[in-house]
């Protein structure tokens, strides 16, 4: 075995964190089997809510909201390239995102001439199911995990029995924010749909049978920004007037139903705090219209004592909350943290959040996870952040302490590759013993 010095293991780190296949905790990709929900190519690409609310910000006078949302996908992507690739230099996060994902798929000479006609005509030639494949190789991902809304009539119809298996790159979670926001209005539609009762007991066999028809890695849900766990006393001492009228609330749907169905499924609840939902209502349309709010961390560390057995995975939208929520993690054994989320998900950010991550927890937490919405991103996202993380993480372990590292230092992939089982134990903190064994010459 290869003995690493202080000068061989930045470059030997870098090129381990670059080539680890991953797995990817969470996204919104979706199978060939769903038809026109699962969006890939071009259009798909330069339509993507980031880049549709970057373009508003140059757009011209005249392109108002409901002019742009009522032109077809093919209109839209047409414009976005016109605003922000052809008459201006795309140099943000999500524009560079584009020309690192068609650069991967060797399209750099149309990307020089700005040729979108060209890039279109390559991805029409694709055969999507090798496509697939193909994707997921060159991003090194081994498999994604989706987001699956049973309560998304469109989504459910390809669940039924009846109905095309999903590829094995994708696995499924069961997302569920109607629960975590207290939504009983929306959640008695769903039962009413189902033939089931309306009550409690309604809401948990509702659960039961989703995560009977996915087979989960875990449930999920965004809380509303206002977030608090228990309920503040004013909510509280409402409850009998509001429950007479309008059903359960939010505390007691995740107290009564998502919590015991998770303990009784041994299933995790992944929890992603701090998104204001609708803030920008102009953008909703495109996805785009959610603004970030900083997040109440008491809350969570109070819901994970409340409840030890179950295994909770977190991720917070404000950058303020990253330092509260790391140590949080850190004193909380039924708490796993993952991944740079959405605003959060840029290099300045992601090489903080890993340093200060990596000091303070060290290997047991997700260093990242896509959110992809659109196959082909998988190739950017991921590229972009193992550059990052490897160079956060060189500096992490070629620091002044080298002289204590035992001479084959811990692999820091962990980080990156831990299958989900031993991620998702009740008491596990992160992924040592799977690091070890897929860490390559840096075990
Ligand atoms: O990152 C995104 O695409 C957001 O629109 C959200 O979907 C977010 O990631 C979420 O899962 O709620
Ligand atoms: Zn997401």
């Amino acid at each position: 075995q290869e003995v690493l010095t202080p000068e061989t293991v930045g470059p030997a780190l870098l090129e381990d964190v670059r080539d680890v296949e991953v797995i990817d905790v969470h996204t919104h990709l979706l199978p060939p089997s769903h038809g026109k929900l699962m969006l890939w190519g071009i259009d798909e690409l330069l339509t993507y809510h980031y880049l549709v609310s970057e373009y508003f910000m140059v757009a011209p006078a005249e392109i108002t909201h409901e002019l742009f949302f009522a032109k077809t996908k093919l209109e839209q992507s047409d414009l976005v390239w016109q605003g922000l690739f052809v008459e201006r230099s795309p140099i943000s996060e999500a524009c560079q995102g584009v020309i690192t994902t068609l650069q991967r798929l060797g399209l750099e000479r149309q990307v020089a001439d700005r040729d979108l006609r060209g890039i279109r005509a390559w991805f029409a030639q694709q055969s999507l199911d090798e496509h697939v494949e193909n994707i997921f190789r060159l991003a090194k991902v081994r498999y994604a995990v989706m987001t699956n809304i049973p309560y998304v009539e469109e989504e459910a119809q390809h669940w039924q029995p009846e109905a095309k298996p999903v590829t094995s790159r994708l696995r499924k979670a069961l997302r569920i924010d109607n629960f975590l926001k207290g939504d009983w209005a929306s959640i008695c539609e769903a039962l009413k749909k189902e033939g089931l009762d309306e009550t409690m007991d309604g809401a948990k066999e509702y659960l039961r049978k989703w995560a009977g028809i996915y087979k989960p890695e875990y449930m999920m849900a965004s809380t509303p920004h206002d977030w608090r766990y228990p309920e503040p006393a004013a909510a509280a001492s409402m409850k009998p007037l509001v429950k007479a009228y309008a059903g359960f609330g939010a505390s007691e749907l995740l107290e009564e139903a998502v919590v015991p169905v998770c303990e009784e499924l041994s299933l995790p609840i992944a929890l992603k705090l701090g998104a204001w939902r609708g803030m920008s209502p102009d953008l909703d349309p495109c996805c785009g219209g959610d603004g970030v709010a900083s997040a109440d961390v008491a809350s969570l560390q109070a819901l994970c004592a409340k409840f030890p057995k179950v295994k909770f995975l977190v991720t917070v939208l404000s950058r303020a909350n990253q330092h509260e929520l790391t140590v949080v993690c850190q004193k909380t054994r039924n708490l796993h943290l993952y991944g740079c989320w959405w605003y959060c998900n840029n290099p300045s950010i992601i090489e903080e959040l890993t340093k200060m991550r990596t000091e303070m927890l060290g290997t047991a937490y997700t260093a990242q996870h896509s959110d992809c919405r659109v196959l082909e991103q998988l190739l950017y996202k991921w590229d972009h952040s193992r550059q990052i993380i490897g160079e956060a993480l060189v500096i992490c372990l070629t620091g002044p302490p080298w002289i204590c590292f035992p001479l084959s230092p811990p692999c820091a992939c962990a980080l990156l590759s831990a299958p989900s089982e031993e991620r998702l134990a009740p008491h596990s903190r992160g992924a040592q013993t799977r690091l070890a064994a897929a860490a390559g010459r840096l075990l």
